[in-house]
């Protein structure tokens, strides 16, 4: 509460007071002596000098979201890209329209087909005799036998006698003729360690009948390894000769189709 309003109230309290004790004197004369009021009020003081800074204000807070900006400048055009990668197969397209019919053929001329067949005929015989050969080279490869002087091979393909001189001729041998028990001897073990129990061999009495000869011509001589009571020309046609695997020897016919043994000379010798 101001002080100064503090004193004129109890300035004020105090006449009303001493009015209301005086009751026996007139009012003009009582409150009149003891009136105290307060003096008139003063001029206004100088303005005060500037106040100090007050200090700094907390941080307010965040204020609300700006409205959008304005669009920015246009970029310049950036750099070209990297080539992406392959892309998947495309579907497979529709047919297409089938294509208009071609010209007329030429009419058709003769066929010189014999001479193509001439060719494809020796074609397939050549193709023949490579297989042949490709077997012989196969049995030469499994196991040869030989003397000083020739190489003996047991060829393992059934055929007549004939066949089986042709073969061996064809490939620079003769069918083998035994002409010594050492020989005989080297092709019947031969034929023992093949598992067969007869080959062919080069000795016939094909020219004249029971004077056997060599495929080569020549007679026998010092030496032949006939079986008991062969040859015996059996049934009148036993012209050619087979080796059995104990060695021995025995005519039969030659249209049997056999195993047989071819030789070969040496050319060193
Ligand atoms: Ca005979
Ligand atoms: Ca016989």
């Amino acid at each position: 509460m101001d002080v100064e309003w503090v004193t004129k109230f109890l300035l004020l309290h105090l006449f009303l007071h001493s009015c209301t004790l005086s009751t026996h004197r007139t009012a003009s004369d009582s409150c009149t002596t003891h009136i105290i009021l307060p003096g008139p009020e003063g001029e206004h003081g100088e303005k005060g000098d500037l106040g100090e800074p007050g200090k700094t204000g907390k941080q307010g807070p965040a204020g609300s979201k700006g409205l959008i900006g304005e669009p920015g400048q246009k970029g310049e055009i950036g750099q070209r890209g990297k080539i992406g990668p392959i892309g998947a197969k495309g579907d497979k397209g529709y047919r297409g329209l089938p294509g208009s019919p071609g010209m007329k053929g030429q009419p058709g001329r003769f066929c010189d087909c014999g001479r193509y067949r001439k060719v494809v005929g020796q074609m397939d015989i050549n193709i023949a005799r490579l297989n042949s050969t490709m077997r012989f080279v196969k049995n030469v490869i499994a196991g040869i036998k030989e003397t000083e002087e020739r190489f003996y091979l047991i060829v393992k393909e059934g055929k007549n006698y004939n066949a089986a001189l042709v073969h061996c001729k064809v490939r620079g041998g003769s069918l083998a003729m035994p002409k010594d028990e050492e020989t005989n001897s080297l092709i019947a073990a031969y034929v023992n360690k093949t598992g067969l129990s007869r080959v062919f061999i080069g000795v016939n009495d094909l020219e004249k009948e029971r004077q056997f000869m060599y495929t080569d011509s020549t007679p026998l001589q010092n030496y032949s390894h006939w079986r008991p009571g062969e040859p015996n020309n059996a049934f009148g046609g036993e012209d050619c000769v087979e080796l059995v695997s104990d060695g021995g020897w025995n005519d039969v016919e030659c249209h049997l189709t056999i195993y047989f043994v071819c030789e070969f000379l040496k050319k060193n010798s």
